[in-house]
């Protein structure tokens, strides 16, 4: 690919090479600073010490405002058909045509040191290498967001950031200050919902949504526009943790997504996404009960359908996380002739942020020389100088027009891909106003409400409990109940009533009944593939059996992970070895989608004294994930599980395996599929 090779030239490896100093002279000894006497004083003319204690001193740059945590892959897109109807963007023009990319995920609120699997957004940022220049969809997993105007951004990430008189709490938004914009600033009611929901605790970096949130323009060869939103869908479906878990894997494995995005594609399983695009003719901009550029609405997609146009494959981990991960610079201002922009006043803000943004991070404005920010095409202007310039210009000329230089660099019309901008009609008075259409705070909120499954809800709930739970002030606990009200009177009274508020009296929520199915997680796609499952053993343990099992699992694209007491091989009880690769130290029940218990003579034995191996089967089961045990380890499960919910096979709990191992292990599989077992145990 050409972004692959273009990196190929700043990529550096020392292998078999002298260590020498950065400008090439090379170093007799690395350890030991030059003394006057061998307990004297450190001599200012070690240049060696000098050189290397200041390059160390400034290795750090300041983290990103906001997304500080993140890790990124590259990857390549498709076209599946040409969009050339609708947008003369080159990169959708050709399937077959291979568009390289560099995609970030990343969570908002805490700092780069934070943990994954907090309740945040996640950030969806993707860089295509086209052609024609780069092009950066910079979305996030949820579709709309909690402002309407960007001059008020400064201010909701004051509001969610750590308080600033202690910093806390980190990359957590169960605080006072966030809860108190939030109620202050009704419009962020719809996000709300969507971060209260479990879109907020995926599973996976590979199995969520990305949106480009606003309404963009796509324009043609002939000149005709249409409104667009931009959408991934993974190919694995949406999937998330659940709360318990999520936060027990933030102490168990802070790196959770990361690890599990570099290890996918290090095993080959590499991650997909097609993108989607929803589109709206120009006629139509006035005939939906929203203002389409509110991006605090979604279009509904059973209004709008959404068109499935090509599909992104992530198939390279990075080198360096800070070269390439850290160094990115995004952009939703990053567009190329065909994609344009709305007036969207939340899009029009940004446009501004994000070079300003880089200037401070990556010290000053050539960043776009970047080997990870190039663009593959060539790129000539007559910017010059500033910070860290690495191209060396030529000639006298910097200026535009010129003659001494024949005129070069030259423009180009719109026929030879120059970037025109949509001529798009204005005309109004100079005002600081929000548009009237943009007042309806709640009917979105209330669709997404009404989406739910009884499960879905019963999350949201104790989401909102938690939060506004961890709240100190009394006032702006009842103002948020009062506002959620406006969504649903059963869910601002579980909030009431967890939190010790008062249940408003004369608030009614709005009168909408519709649902999007689309918004339901219940009805994603289920696949085994990807998946990692424990297999819990101990010696004497049914080799055949076990190995059946376990084939079915790798067969469907499963990876199992043996897990014991100590590290090192055990003996089945026909004499096989099986290589124990971690322990009931080492991980944990929450970092598996499914736990297999093979077993083995004195099994049980093998768990005392050792509360983390109980705790491995019980939070299996507490966290609605499949549990399966061959019949000789089926006592444990029954101990540890019963009268806590349904251990039926119908609910993901699995305890024959012994009698047909291949039929069990093809069960087994199923049941990893679904996922969560909601039906152990019935919402209440
Ligand atoms: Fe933003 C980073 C997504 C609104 C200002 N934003 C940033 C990143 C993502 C988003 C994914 C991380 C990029 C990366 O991985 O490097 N931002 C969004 C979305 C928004 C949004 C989907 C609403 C639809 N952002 C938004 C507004 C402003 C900003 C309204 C300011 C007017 N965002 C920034 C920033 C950041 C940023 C301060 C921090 C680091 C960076 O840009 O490069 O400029």
């Amino acid at each position: 690919m050409k972004k692959d090779e273009q990196l190929e030239h700043y990529r550096s490896n020392n292998d078999g090479e002298k260590l020498t100093t950065n400008q090439g002279v090379r170093i007799s000894d690395d350890e030991h600073s030059l003394k006057a006497g061998q307990r004297g004083p450190t001599l200012l003319e070690d240049f060696h010490f000098r050189e290397k204690m200041t390059h160390f001193d400034h290795e750090r740059i300041p983290e990103r405002v906001v997304h500080a945590r993140g890790y990124a892959a590259h990857g390549m897109f498709e076209v599946y058909e040409s969009m050339k109807e609708y947008t003369k963007a080159k990169f959708l023009q050709d399937p077959g045509v291979q568009t390289p990319v560099f995609v970030r995920f990343s969570t908002v609120a805490g700092s780069r040191g934070s943990g994954d699997t907090v309740r945040d957004v996640r950030g969806f940022s993707t860089k295509f290498y086209t052609e024609e220049g780069n092009y950066d969809l910079v979305g996030n997993n949820i579709p709309v967001f909690f402002i309407q105007d960007a001059i008020k951004f400064p201010d909701l990430v004051h509001a969610f950031k750590p308080e600033p008189h202690n910093e806390m709490p980190q990359a957590s938004t169960a605080h006072d200050t966030f809860w108190d914009f939030v109620s202050n600033n009704t419009e962020s009611a719809h996000m709300v919902m969507w971060a209260m929901s479990d879109r907020a605790i995926p599973r996976s970096y590979r199995m969520m949504e990305g949106f480009g949130v606003h309404t963009f323009r796509f324009v043609n060869e002939e000149g005709k526009a249409r409104f667009v939103k931009f959408h991934w869908k993974p190919k694995l479906g949406v999937h998330s943790l659940v709360w318990d878990e999520a936060q027990k894997i933030a102490g168990k494995d802070p790196d959770f997504h990361r690890r599990d995005l570099y290890e996918a594609i290090e095993l080959g399983s590499f991650p997909e996404y097609e993108l989607g695009v929803q589109m709206i003719d120009e006629a139509d901009e006035f005939s939906f009960n929203f203002d389409i550029l509110d991006p605090t609405k979604v279009w509904p997609e059973e209004e709008v359908p959404v068109k499935i146009i090509g599909k992104m494959t992530l198939n390279k981990n990075v080198d360096n996380v800070f070269a390439e991960a850290e160094q990115v610079a995004f952009h939703p201002g990053h567009v190329v002739p065909g994609i344009d922009f709305s007036n969207d006043p939340l899009l029009q803000g940004r446009l501004f942020s994000y070079t300003d943004t880089q200037l401070t991070r990556l010290g000053g404005p050539n960043f776009h020389e970047l080997p990870i920010n190039r663009p593959v095409c060539p790129f000539h202007n007559n910017q010059r100088d500033g910070m860290h310039r690495m191209t060396i210009d030529r000639g006298p000329v910097s200026y535009h027009k010129n003659s001494l230089q024949g005129g070069y660099p030259e423009t180009s019309s719109a026929s030879e891909g120059g970037y025109e901008h949509y001529q798009e009609k204005i005309d109004g008075k100079k005002v600081r106003q929000r548009s009237e259409s943009f007042a309806d705070h709640y009917s979105q909120a209330r669709l997404f409400w009404n989406s739910m499954s009884a499960v879905e809800k019963q999350h949201i709930v104790k989401a909102f409990c938690f939060e506004v739970g961890k709240v100190k002030s009394k006032d702006v606990q009842q103002q948020v109940v009062e506002m959620f009200s406006n969504v649903d009177t059963a869910l601002a009274e579980e909030i009431a009533l967890s939190v010790g508020a008062k249940v408003p009296e004369n608030v009614k929520p709005v009168d909408v009944t519709a649902a999007s199915p689309a918004l339901s997680q219940e009805n994603t796609v289920k696949l085994p593939q990807t998946r990692k499952v424990a297999v819990l053993v101990n010696t004497g343990f049914e080799g055949k059996e076990v190995t059946a099992v376990m084939d079915a699992l790798t067969g469907a694209g499963i990876t199992p992970e043996v897990v014991g007491r100590y590290l090192g091989p055990v003996m089945s009880s026909d004499g096989e070895p099986l290589e124990v690769q971690k322990t009931y130290l080492t991980t944990d029940s929450v970092l598996y989608d499914g736990v297999f218990i093979a077993g083995g003579k004195g099994f049980e034995e093998s768990m005392k004294g050792l509360p983390e191996a109980e705790d491995f089967i019980a939070d299996t089961f507490k966290h609605f994930k499949t549990l399966a045990a061959t019949e000789s380890a089926a006592g444990v499960v029954r101990k540890l599980c019963e009268g806590k919910g349904n251990l039926t096979p119908e609910a993901g709990v699995l305890l024959d395996g012994g009698s047909d191992p291949e039929a069990f292990g093809k069960k087994l599989v199923e049941a990893i599929a679904v996922d969560r077992h909601w039906s152990r145990v019935q919402p209440v």
